[in-house]
């Protein structure tokens, strides 16, 4: 029999999110044209020309660097749709591109389909070009945008509600209202209910969401990241809501947290989220990538990478190469798992019952099945045991969370001149660990130990792998 789950559990659209583990986001709108961050809804639709546009450049480059998916920022704050929208005249059609009869919304989604990874979409709440912004009538011509994004475009993966939506301290819109409770006035229970309804299947990113904001846009999150989160709204709120949630715990989560909330880590592949010239030359390296990569995916969250074409509409080469170059890196390093040519020896499995819950189940790939401990063992060890030394870098622990997060804390030793010595621990395991070593260890043992759990032990992978090479260290070293 199966241990009983612990805490609160993931949803169906969960598991498949966690399972994709890094996404991309595209922002492209007239602000590329405008060389801003930020636009103000003031640019002319005339200058959004992208002549040589070609989503499937920009998705395939994606693809090459191991990401399983693509959100499409469809409207920024500037409020440009880039679809034929009916709900404002500030579209598309408006636009030179594909002479007015184009949807770069549709192009996009069939690159990815043709790619085989999947779809998502982001459409900002705040909009610094509607007239009605800041008024209720807004908040209707809102969700039906969304109606219309749901409904035409497929299966989402993800529905992304940006928390940067209006509110005191953002300024400079020709249209621009201050003065609105950013917790009430997108009334997001309702507008929320449209995703439910027409995508099911999509995980809501939010502040507050089915999958939460990290806490910054480094792509990092805590040493101890939990999956569950307690949302708390923002001194003076009564409800948590986008960019009304306290953001300051959503690196690490709650322990025990009301729901399942994992982070989602997002940060731009350049400096910021739209193409500048003159970041052509400040596009993160391999090494900044896998940092993050370690810090995101690593920690049991997902990495949102962002990507801006430039006024082209194509991704820039020294993008396609960076991505290149990390997916490639990815490959290379997870090609050969050396945990699936050790013999693999559990303290203890649950009933006696390897078939069902034994070792075996660590290295069979599969996120769900698992090795299993009796109820009162909570405090096991797992030994690899090598013929020959091996050579590695990194430990790679997963649970199976269909179970819940029940894991603790981990202790690593390896055998070295005829003892056990310690090398690495870890605290929240969840979905996904890596356990990444300043040094490559050569050993022909290594010990697993749980020290803490408040339940039998259900965990689904151990990895163990030598990246390729040992990298520079990154610039970046906030961890934060
Ligand atoms: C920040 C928002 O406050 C947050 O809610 C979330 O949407 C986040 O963006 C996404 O990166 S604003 C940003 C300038 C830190």
């Amino acid at each position: 029999n199966a241990p009983a789950p612990y805490g609160v559990l993931p949803t169906e659209p969960h598991l498949q999110w966690h399972e994709m583990e890094q996404y991309v986001l595209v922002h492209f709108t007239p602000t590329t044209f405008q060389n801003k961050e930020w636009g103000y809804g003031d640019a002319d639709p005339k200058i959004f020309n992208p002549a040589k546009f070609d989503a499937s450049q920009i998705v395939n480059a994606a693809k090459a660097g191991g990401f399983k998916g693509v959100i499409l920022v469809a409207k920024h704050h500037d409020g440009f749709c880039l679809w034929p929208t009916k709900t404002t005249d500030y579209n598309i059609s408006k636009s030179p591109f594909r002479n007015g009869k184009g949807d770069m919304v549709k192009e996009f989604e069939v690159a990815a389909r043709n790619a085989g990874i999947k779809f998502g979409l982001y459409c900002s709440p705040w909009d610094r070009n509607n007239e009605n912004y800041g008024k209720p009538q807004y908040v209707d011509i809102y969700r039906e945008q969304l109606k219309e994004l749901y409904s035409n475009y497929g299966k989402l993966f993800i529905t992304w509600f940006d928390g940067a939506n209006g509110g005191d301290g953002y300024y400079g819109g020709k249209n621009e209202k201050r003065n609105i409770d950013r917790s009430t006035y997108y009334g997001w229970d309702t507008t929320w209910g449209i995703s439910r309804n027409l995508q099911p299947g999509a995980v809501i990113f939010a502040d507050n969401g089915d999958v939460r904001w990290v806490g910054n846009e480094h792509g990092f999150a805590a040493e101890t990241s939990w999956a569950t989160f307690t949302p708390e709204p923002t001194d003076g709120k009564k409800v948590a809501a986008p960019g009304e949630t306290k953001s300051e715990k959503a690196p690490e989560g709650t322990r025990n947290g009301k729901y399942w909330k994992p982070a989602e880590c997002d940060v731009p592949l350049r400096n910021g989220w739209f193409y500048h010239t003159t970041d052509d030359n400040h596009v993160k390296s391999v090494s900044e990538l896998f940092e993050i990569y370690s810090k995101s995916v690593g920690r049991g969250g997902c990495l949102d990478l962002g990507i801006s074409p430039d006024t082209d509409g194509l991704l820039h080469q020294n993008d396609v190469k960076a991505l290149k170059d990390f997916g490639d890196y990815l490959k290379q390093l997870f090609a050969n798992n050396l945990a699936k040519s050790a013999v693999i020896k559990a303290s203890d499995v649950r009933g006696g019952d390897s078939k069902s819950f034994g070792t075996k189940n660590l290295v069979d790939e599969d996120r769900y099945s698992y090795w299993a401990t009796n109820d009162d063992v909570k405090k096991p060890s797992l030994t690899l045991d090598w013929k020959n030394e091996q050579t590695f870098n990194i430990i790679r622990l997963r649970e199976n969370i269909k179970l819940g997060q029940r894991i603790e804390k981990v202790e690593v030793d390896a055998f070295v001149n005829g003892n056990w010595k310690k090398i690495a621990e870890a605290t929240s395991i969840g979905a996904n660990r890596l356990i990444r070593l300043q040094n490559y260890v050569t050993t022909s043992k290594l010990r697993i130990r749980i020290e803490e759990s408040p339940v039998c032990i259900a965990l689904s992978d151990v990895g163990v792998f030598k990246e390729p090479e040992q990298l520079p260290l990154p610039k970046i070293k906030r961890d934060k």
